[in-house]
């Protein structure tokens, strides 16, 4: 029977004319994924004006990009959570990685983990990618997978402001020629009221055939986000699920209220309106509507307070949270248990991750809802990937057919986006100060129920 090691060396090395070197029943010293080299690339990259309980994104959004070197000169790739805190994280892993063999990640697992959730994530994914560029098979068939292609998505829907306001072009920070009319990031215009959103939701349908749909909450009085709901499901129809998100910005109180108001409309779920487990699980008790959460269960340790309080229906899986596609896997047996279902988070990321996302919803059984990507909104033109973005068709991705994560670096983009990095001085996330300019006086504390 031809074993891993064996396949690795007709897969990888066959071609090559190199022979490789393995002692049956010996640790694969000197083997063809012996990792050589690690370059962790931070990266900038256009982010328009969207609006959360945090404040207003933009200019860049900032990524970390992962290069794993072998000695069979195969290089696996990695994008994940960007800002100062990763880069290091991920420069500290290289000692430890450096010498070790990239099928044997679960080893080395636990250490980088601990030192940064997202950092793992990223070398999680190369060693992954490497795995499958030396045994020819997708990511997604290393796992056991695929358990679904094509992988479903929602349309993630934002309140904005135009991409050409002028207090969002006098951003100092901004190093790119971007600016008004045709030179904006995007045509989308300012989205700040039930219809104008209703009209993108409808805009979504049409350029992606998205069929559940998401509201970004948090943002306009609660009372307003209800009513855009009521707007979305009028233009959309009964048979597009919806969801609304106003991450954690409203008090118990207004949640219930809301939810109320939630009962007519066909929604999906009802995702993290207030902080907190005992929160979440009094706003369910007190509406009986599905709940979901990226906020009060993002970690293994949140589990035991969740089994006791009953906060949701819902967990959004993340490959930065929860340990890569090994905790993620992991995570599914524990929603069966809890009587969970399984959805996916999203934070703006470029086609790398969009293409472990795909992976990721192909491999979870239970990861049977379409999951959240920001993937829409990132520019055209600056995705960090050969070719064009990838295809999003019927709400739906298919599993990129490449080996590995399947798709490759765009060296020129991620050069440039390294360069945009370097020049605009983001180290970390913050919305506020836009949120600032664009809006004088806001504060971003929980918002008060308005009626
Ligand atoms: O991108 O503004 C955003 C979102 O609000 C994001 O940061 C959240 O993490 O997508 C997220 C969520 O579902 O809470
Ligand atoms: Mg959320």
């Amino acid at each position: 029977m031809l074993t891993r090691r064996g396949w690795l060396g007709i897969a990888a090395l066959g071609s090559l004319g190199v022979r490789p070197r393995f002692t049956e029943g010996s640790e694969p010293a000197g083997s063809p994924l012996t990792i050589t080299g690690l370059t962790v690339t931070p990266i900038a990259l256009p982010d328009p004006p969207l609006l959360n309980a945090g404040g207003c994104h933009g200019p860049y959004f900032l990524r970390n990009v992962v290069e794993l070197k072998t000695d069979a000169g195969i290089v696996g790739i990695g994008e994940t959570a960007g800002g100062e805190g990763t880069t290091l994280a991920l420069e500290k892993a290289r000692g430890v990685l450096v010498g070790q063999n990239a099928f044997g990640y679960r080893r080395f697992a636990r250490e980088l983990f601990a030192a940064s959730p997202a950092g793992y994530a990223g070398i999680e994914l190369a060693c992954l990618d490497a795995c499958g560029r030396a045994t020819g098979r997708r990511l997604c068939e290393l796992l056991g997978g695929p358990a679904r292609d094509p992988v479903e998505f929602s349309a993630y829907l934002f309140y904005r402001y135009a991409a050409d306001h002028p207090a969002v072009l006098a951003d100092e920070r901004i190093k790119d020629g971007r600016g008004r009319g045709a030179k904006a990031l995007d045509d989308w215009g300012e989205v700040r009221s039930p219809e104008t959103m209703a009209a993108m939701a409808e805009r979504f349908r049409k350029q992606w055939g998205f069929r559940v749909f998401k509201l970004k909450g948090g943002v306009l009085a609660p009372g307003q986000e209800l009513e855009t709901l009521k707007a979305m499901a009028a233009v959309l129809g009964r048979d597009c699920p919806l969801r609304i998100d106003p991450n954690g910005r409203w008090k118990v109180e207004t949640a219930l209220r809301i939810g109320q108001g939630l009962k007519g409309l066909p929604l999906e779920y009802y995702e993290d309106p207030v902080r907190g487990q005992e929160g979440m699980a009094a706003v369910r008790q007190g509406t009986g509507l599905a709940m979901s959460t990226n906020m009060c269960v993002t970690r293994f340790a949140d589990l035991a307070g969740a089994f006791r309080l009953h906060p949701i229906d819902v967990l959004l899986g993340d490959l930065h949270y929860f340990g890569g596609f090994a905790g993620n896997l992991a995570l599914g047996p524990v929603c069966d248990a809890a009587g969970w279902t399984m959805s996916q988070h999203s934070n703006n990321h470029a086609g790398v991750t969009m293409a472990a996302m795909i992976h990721l919803g192909a491999v979870v059984p239970q990861l049977t809802m379409a999951g959240d990507t920001h993937y829409p909104w990132l520019v055209e033109g600056t995705d960090i990937i050969e070719g064009p973005k990838l295809a999003i068709e019927g709400g739906r991705m298919a599993v990129p057919k490449g080996p590995g994560v399947g798709v490759t670096l765009d060296r020129d983009r991620v050069a440039r986006a390294h360069e945009t990095y370097v020049q605009c001085g983001m180290r970390r996330r913050d919305d506020g100060p836009l949120m600032r300019k664009l809006e004088p006086g806001w504060t971003g504390g929980l918002i008060q129920c308005s009626s």
